[in-house]
């Protein structure tokens, strides 16, 4: 039984200086690009390193000029920008593959990505025969929770690291680490 890590959004956007920053971005960049590095040189300790990317071409309503950091929110991750990139220390050749969702709309789970041929990530892990999935990235109450309560209705087993996940707020990334608790995650 494969266990891939799900790199969520570790995005130049969602880190210190970028568009939507939260406040621990980079230092849950920092360690997720340990923990890639390692678990690359040792014995594979995940069968497959995944990351999810916002991509934002013309996106509606969840860019505003006036956001409510609830629903709507500063332009950011538009598609090829700098603010869509991965977060420096994350070196994305350690990556095997890539999803990318919200074009032309909202989507902050990962299970409405797709691969760069079109894959949706639901049907690449089944493809791949990941059944586990250890859930880490940004932000913690928005996309981290959405992928995580999404893969969890898709059956697969979520582990969520709690150090690597960066929240937009204290209050509500705790509340969503509880829910997905309460939803059937291990929060280790
Ligand atoms: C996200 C707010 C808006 C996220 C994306 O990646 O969690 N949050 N868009």
């Amino acid at each position: 039984m494969n266990t891939a890590l799900l790199i969520v959004d570790v995005q130049n956007d969602f880190c210190p200086g970028g568009s939507l920053a939260t406040a621990r971005g980079d230092e849950v960049a920092s360690k997720i690009a340990e923990l890639i590095k390692s678990s690359d040189n040792r014995t594979r300790e995940y069968s497959h390193v995944l990351a999810t990317q916002d991509w934002h071409i013309d996106p509606g309503e969840h860019f505003s000029d006036d956001p409510d950091f609830v629903d709507t929110w500063p332009v950011h991750c538009v598609a090829n920008s700098h603010g869509s990139q991965m977060r420096g220390p994350v070196d994305t050749s350690l990556i095997d593959e890539f999803f990318r969702k919200g074009e032309y709309s909202a989507a902050y789970s990962g299970f409405e990505g797709v691969s760069p041929s079109g894959v949706g990530l639901a049907d690449w892990l089944r493809d791949n025969e990941v059944r586990e999935l250890d859930v880490c990235g940004i932000a913690t109450d928005f996309c981290v929770r959405a992928t995580v309560l999404d893969a969890l209705k898709e059956g697969f087993k979520v582990r969520v690291l709690r150090s690597m996940c960066s929240p937009v707020d204290d209050k509500s990334g705790a509340d969503a680490l509880q829910e997905m608790q309460d939803a059937g995650a291990e929060i280790i």
